[in-house]
């Protein structure tokens, strides 16, 4: 079997991998020279665990190489980015480029299958522009009778910093143009993944791929609006949420200094932007954990101004725990704001970045570990929940000014009526 994946970043190259390990023959594809070279160097250009000796080890046998361009394949899988642009509108263009590509080798019996999160309807824009390309060929959705190609979509839905392990025990929803669409696809899926591979309309695979992503962010909202109610009550939203949570059907998630990565926050608006009279709570949900990020700034701003001698070690740079990845990170967006406006009275401790990036610099602030943070810093910012922060133990921080947003250490000493705002001494 011969399989073209088209997009080599954090979804396709795990992919491309886990296929070329079944023994199929993969070609990567990638619009970046870079990526290319190294990848064929058996190297990877992304962080995720266990990767690196996957990649290398493919590369040597000769079941995974890279390339510009598209070549003749039985499957190709489609996982490129959809930014979204002005007013939050999806943009589908690298989606229909990499189908461009792929028409030009396009041969009856060939698989096509999209794996990028995409608006409702994509996969089906994506055999119109096959069908126009490709006259020669029977289209699925654009011909009498059996058609010679089949076209799928697939999301994926694995976790950053566990993707490996997810392609495979994940189960799949597999929607199809038309159901022999999914059947094809589905004898594909069947290669690698040990989970269900459950088959649907394509457009009902699209959109559940949005409402998975769509319901998590909902749910953050809804802690996120909690830590401000409790804030104002002066009660502990941590411990409400686990007291809360020891019922049977409630199941409420963490608050935060807001929501990051590339998925959760951005895929919501491929609903709003599709349906926006349909989608007040969706819309609000995005709107209330954006807002919680500008609230961070705010009370941590606050805080620092009324302790002006305090110097402030700002815990953690990542969208989320125990990862390097910084993109689209509240945690990022508010060590930023705090540095700007207070410039070398802001420390940051990030044990997973080496240097501080582009945005600090000129402010004056620095990277710093954490023994040192807590030797010079009076004030801490928790941002991530990373485990390295959590294993500090009380001695070593008992003396501190702490807002704690991810509620790491609920042995903090507080004052009655919420978080302290001014030092002791
Ligand atoms: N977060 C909270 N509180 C929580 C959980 C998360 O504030 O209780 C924050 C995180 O700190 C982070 C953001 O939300 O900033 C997103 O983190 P995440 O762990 O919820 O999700 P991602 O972006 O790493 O991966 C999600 C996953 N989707 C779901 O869990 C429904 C993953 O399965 C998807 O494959 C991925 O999006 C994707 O690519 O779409």
């Amino acid at each position: 079997l011969k399989v073209c994946v088209l997009g080599l970043g954090y979804i396709g190259l795990p992919t491309a991998a886990v296929i070329a390990r079944t023994g199929a023959k993969v070609l990567g594809v990638d619009v970046h020279q870079s990526v290319v070279d190294t990848v064929n160097s058996g190297k990877v250009h992304i962080e995720e665990i266990d990767l690196d000796g996957l990649v290398s080890g493919v590369v040597a046998r000769g079941s995974l190489r890279a390339s510009l361009n598209v070549e003749q394949a039985d499957v190709f899988v489609i996982a490129v980015p959809t930014p979204f642009g002005e007013n939050h509108a999806p943009d589908i263009g690298f989606v229909l480029k990499a189908a461009t590509n792929a028409a030009i080798v396009l041969k009856a019996g060939d698989v096509v299958i999209l794996e990028s999160t995409s608006p409702v309807g994509t996969t089906e824009k994506v055999a119109e522009l096959l069908a126009s390309l490709r006259p020669d060929l029977k289209i699925p959705g654009h011909c009498v009778g059996v058609a010679d190609v089949a076209i799928a979509y697939c999301p994926e839905r694995v976790l950053p910093g566990r993707i490996l392990v997810e392609l495979i025990d994940n189960d799949r929803v597999i929607g199809g143009i038309t159901p022999r669409c999914a059947r094809k696809a589905l004898q594909f899926y069947r290669r690698f993944v040990r989970g269900a591979c459950v088959t649907t309309t394509a457009k009902a695979a699209e959109m559940t791929k949005l409402t998975e992503n769509a319901f998590r962010d909902v749910n953050i909202a809804f802690a996120n609006e909690l830590s401000l109610v409790a804030e104002k009550m002066g009660v502990d939203v941590w411990e409400v949420i686990r007291l809360a949570n020891r019922h049977p059907r409630v199941n409420i998630l963490s608050p935060g200094p807001g929501v990051g990565g590339h998925c959760i926050a951005v895929d919501p608006w491929f609903l709003v932007s599709a349906a926006p009279e349909q989608t007040p709570l969706i819309r609000t949900a995005r709107e209330v954990n954006d807002g919680k990020t500008d609230y961070v700034i705010g009370h941590a701003a606050a805080m620092i101004e009324s302790n002006p001698a305090a110097r402030v070690a700002c815990l953690g740079l990542a969208f989320k725990a125990n990862i390097d990845d910084f993109r689209e990170s509240p945690a990022l967006k508010v060590a930023a704001a705090l540095a700007q406006r207070f410039g070398e009275r802001i420390q940051i401790v990030e044990p997973y970045a080496n240097a501080l990036p582009a945005t600090f610099d000129g402010t004056g602030a620095e990277l710093i570990d954490v023994d040192s943070a807590i030797e010079s810093c009076e004030i801490f910012v928790v941002l991530v929940d990373h485990d390295v922060f959590k294993s500090v133990p009380l001695d070593e921080r008992a003396d501190k000014l702490v807002y704690d947003t991810r509620g790491i250490w609920p042995d903090q000493p507080r004052l009655a009526g919420g978080e302290p705002l001014r030092l002791a001494s």
